[in-house]
């Protein structure tokens, strides 16, 4: 019996994907479950270094993330994913890549209004997009593609990380019943 699965993040920055894979993880781990975080901030540092902020450079970023993801999750790992990932095509091609493998797939939509993470700005990105000292910031000069049909939405404006995470999990675990194992 396969135990690993994918679970993938899609939001504007600072929408709360990180915290909320973070809060995720927590719940996940003392249940014995093997957990990796894959964190498009800290990916762009390592496997995705080198990579911008161009379509194409996010889509090349995102199949880096996707492949490692799918590498992990067949080994029994549950990973989350927590990247930007603007583009539908690109997420629903991730998708259909795990879905081919027989792996679990949740795509999470980590839904936050623009003016509450513009409002948040943990590093200032926002801010330095209004007076353009940056371009293709996603949501600013930059476009994020909101899922049509995501598995589930979280709403970081009106529930707390913990809520968000408790809710993922039982759309995570929910998924085992109806899908091959
Ligand atoms: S994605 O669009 O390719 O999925 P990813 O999630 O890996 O993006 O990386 C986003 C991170 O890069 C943000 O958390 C932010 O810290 C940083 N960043 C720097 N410049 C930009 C930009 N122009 N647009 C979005 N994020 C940016």
């Amino acid at each position: 019996v396969r135990e690993g699965g994918i679970v993938w993040l899609t939001g504007i920055p600072a929408a709360g994907k990180t915290t909320t894979a973070r809060a995720l993880r927590d719940l996940m781990e003392p249940m014995g479950l093997v957990v990796a975080v894959l964190d498009g901030d800290a990916l762009r540092r390592s496997i995705c270094s080198g990579l911008g902020f161009s379509r194409d450079d996010r889509d090349e970023n995102i199949r880096r993330i996707g492949r490692r993801a799918r590498a992990l999750a067949a080994a029994g790992v549950w990973v989350i994913v927590a990247a930007i990932s603007p583009y539908r095509a690109a997420r629903e091609r991730e998708r259909r890549m795990a879905s081919l493998r027989g792996l679990r797939f949740v795509e999470a939509y980590v839904k936050c209004p623009l003016r509450v993470a513009e409002r948040r700005d943990p590093k200032g990105l926002y801010r330095m997009a209004r007076e353009g000292k940056i371009s293709n910031m996603t949501g600013v000069s930059d476009p994020y593609e909101a899922p049509a049909a995501p598995d589930i939405v979280l709403e970081t404006a009106r529930l707390s990380a913990i809520g968000c995470a408790r809710r993922l999990l039982r759309a995570v675990l929910g998924r085992k019943n109806h899908l091959r194992t």
